[in-house]
């Protein structure tokens, strides 16, 4: 509803300042739309009972926000329930902006059950597909949505304009209370529990017991072409998409456009949104579209499925068709599709990828254990589970530490994350020594001159033998995937084979399952930057860091003000 009115006041303020274009843009980029939001638990059905979960406003997956590219934004966050909650703008750069940024304890306190926060949402580059999430514990489980973000006014898509558009996210459904399962997980220090379900706006699908009634169906027009805008927010699987009998044509992601391609499949990490166009132009009938894992260590194996289902008279069949995944581990697929992922690089939708860079870290992603105290623990020979950025556990500080270094508070976290690892080992062999299981536990930042060209190398690991994909996601950049392969990254050989004409723009990277991905990126946005994984047990158990952004020379390069209310902590 308030989403509504907020387009409706932009359209009357277009109205108003028809005649003069300047004056329209300068109200459209100025005038902030405000938008109300409610943190509640709300009752939902699924899998055959009924329990409560966290929602904003009552819905699951969320309310959507729909914005123009350059668009500003306040969302009015009011946290009606019983736990401590944030909101994550994931994809958006918020130049200079990092306090509305989300993450808790990195940027805010949490919004404490009872009180508010206003976020200021400045988009600035990004148009396509992009989304929001809680960003406290194991709260997004639920508490996410889409963002949408149209092309500016006298703009249009670099494709033609689709006939109509779904938002298709992809989300996780537990049985049993996703707080209590993360929480109970890092007591014990053993695996949480594996999700029951996936859903596909919502709803599970026919597969699954209880479902059939709420599957989620789209109405196809023969003829027709159609934009989804997927969004991969399930909390611990990368999936394989499909629609029975359909290409796919992949033009978009994470906020920014690719060069198209067709592809029957499409690999999809959580964090990742893309935009793919499908056209109705099969025989009428009914199609399943459908997501399962692409394998980790520890996945839930179920399939979600929702229907495509053509208009017209016709007979359909007595389940629809179903289309052909690749299997669970077939890493093959998962490699064909990214490697085709190329920026759209376009004298309208330009790329600026460092050619160079000043400032290198090598960063190795590993899950490993470390002791556990006085008693036993229910994880590996009575260990915890611990995961690591180039050996740091991160620790989570009391103070966010975006106040701590704004307020100069002493002590919350120190600047010595290495720019590279002390040990040096063969990270995918087979088989590994145990001095590399246990990593040292802080709370490192890593501080970066205003302006640097940035390159992280990240470097896969097989510590723990629990080699996966592990979708690195960077706050307050977006980012150029120049390269990405497996083993060890050969710093002579591997370069060579860098893309630096068209590498795609992302904001978050699947790194292959013992292998590497190297991304650059240009440090022009100060503030203080959260980098982690987005498989939700690994960032649970530390495989994450921080960047301070420092400020420019001028006031315009520097970070805004902070806001006159702040949550304490
Ligand atoms: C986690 O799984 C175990 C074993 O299936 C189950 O007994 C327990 O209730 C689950 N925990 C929660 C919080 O759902
Ligand atoms: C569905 O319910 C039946 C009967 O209760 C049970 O045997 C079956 O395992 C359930 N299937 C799933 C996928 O949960
Ligand atoms: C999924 O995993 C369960 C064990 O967790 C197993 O019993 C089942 O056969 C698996 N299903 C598929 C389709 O692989
Ligand atoms: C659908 O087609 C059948 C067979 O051609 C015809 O009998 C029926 O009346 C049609 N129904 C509608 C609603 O047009
Ligand atoms: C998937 O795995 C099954 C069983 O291992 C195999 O029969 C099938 O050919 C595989 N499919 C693909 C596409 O690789
Ligand atoms: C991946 O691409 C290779 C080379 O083009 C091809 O041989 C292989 O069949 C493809 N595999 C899958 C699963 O698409
Ligand atoms: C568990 O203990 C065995 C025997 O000491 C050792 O070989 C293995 O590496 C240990 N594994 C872990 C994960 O600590
Ligand atoms: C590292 O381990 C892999 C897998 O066992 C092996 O193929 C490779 O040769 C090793 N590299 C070096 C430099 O020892
Ligand atoms: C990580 O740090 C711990 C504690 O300082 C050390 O014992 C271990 O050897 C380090 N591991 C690696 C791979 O550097
Ligand atoms: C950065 O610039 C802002 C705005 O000029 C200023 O308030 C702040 O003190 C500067 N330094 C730091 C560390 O934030
Ligand atoms: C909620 O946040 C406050 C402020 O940081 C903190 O003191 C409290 O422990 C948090 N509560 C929970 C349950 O994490
Ligand atoms: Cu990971």
């Amino acid at each position: 509803m308030e989403i509504k009115q907020s387009l409706n006041l932009k359209y009357f303020l277009g109205v108003l300042l028809l005649l003069n274009m300047f004056a329209f843009s300068m109200a459209n980029k100025t005038i902030p739309s405000s938008i109300n939001w409610v943190i509640t638990e709300a009752k939902y059905a699924r899998l055959c009972s009924t329990k409560k979960i966290l929602t904003v406003n009552g819905l699951f997956p969320g309310p959507p926000l729909y914005v123009h590219k350059g668009d500003r934004v306040i969302v009015n966050v009011r946290n009606q329930a019983k736990y401590n909650i944030t909101i994550h703008w994931h994809g958006v750069k918020q130049p200079r902006n990092p306090w509305s940024d989300g993450p808790e304890y990195v940027t805010q306190c949490p919004i404490k059950p009872g009180a508010s926060f206003s976020y200021h949402i400045i988009f600035s580059t990004e148009e396509g597909t992009l989304w929001w999430h809680a960003h406290s514990d194991w709260s997004r489980a639920t508490v996410h949505g889409p963002i949408i973000v149209y092309p500016k006014f006298g703009t249009t898509y670099p494709f033609p304009k689709p006939y109509a558009e779904f938002p298709i996210v992809l989300a996780s459904w537990f049985k049993g209370d996703v707080m209590e399962i993360i929480q109970t997980a890092l007591e014990t220090g053993a695996e949480p529990n594996k999700s029951d379900a996936f859903t596909i706006n919502g709803q599970p699908g026919d597969l699954y017991n209880c479902s059939k009634q709420g599957t989620f169906r789209i109405l196809f027009d023969y003829g027709k072409t159609y934009l989804l805008r997927i969004i991969n927010s399930i909390m611990n699987e990368e999936v394989f998409f499909m629609v029975a009998h359909h290409n796919l044509r992949v033009v978009g992601m994470d906020g920014a456009y690719v060069k198209p391609f067709k592809t029957n499949y499409i690999m999809i990490t959580p964090g990742q949104a893309m935009d793919v166009l499908i056209t109705a132009n099969q025989s009428p009938s009914h199609y399943y579209m459908a997501a399962r894992a692409y394998a980790g260590v520890v996945y839930d194996n179920t399939t979600t499925t929702a229907i495509v289902q053509y208009s017209g008279n016709y007979t359909a069949p007595s389940t629809p068709l179903f289309p052909n995944l690749p299997n669970y581990t077939d890493i093959n697929a998962a490699t064909n599709f990214t490697k085709r992922l190329r920026a759209l690089a376009s004298k309208e939708h330009p790329i600026d990828v460092p050619k160079s860079f000043n400032t290198e870290l090598f960063m190795t992603i590993s899950v490993g254990t470390r002791p556990c105290g006085d008693t036993s623990c229910s994880g590996p020979n009575g260990t915890r589970l611990a995961a690591s950025l180039t050996n740091i556990s991160y620790e989570q500080p009391e103070v966010d530490i975006l106040q701590a270094y704004y307020r100069k508070i002493k002590g919350i976290y120190t600047q010595d994350f290495p720019s590279k690892p002390h040990y040096v080992f063969n990270y995918t062999a087979d088989e590994l020594p145990d001095n590399v299981l246990t990593p040292t536990r802080g709370t490192k930042v890593k501080v970066l001159k205003y302006n640097s060209n940035v390159q992280i190398v990240f470097q896969g690991t097989n510590v723990l033998s629990s080699a996966e994909n592990h979708p690195m996601h960077l706050h307050g950049f977006s980012f150029y995937v120049v390269g990405s392969g497996f083993g060890n990254f050969d710093k002579k050989t591997d370069p060579k084979g860098f893309n630096l004409v068209d590498p795609p723009e992302l904001n978050t990277v699947g790194v292959p399952k013992n292998g590497w991905a190297v991304i650059r990126f240009k440090a022009d946005n100060p503030g203080v930057w959260f980098m982690h994984c987005h498989l939700e047990r690994h960032t649970s158990w530390g495989m994450d860091m921080v960047f301070i952004v420092k400020n420019g020379t001028t006031k315009a390069t520097s970070l805004l003000q902070a806001p006159p209310y702040l949550n304490p902590c």
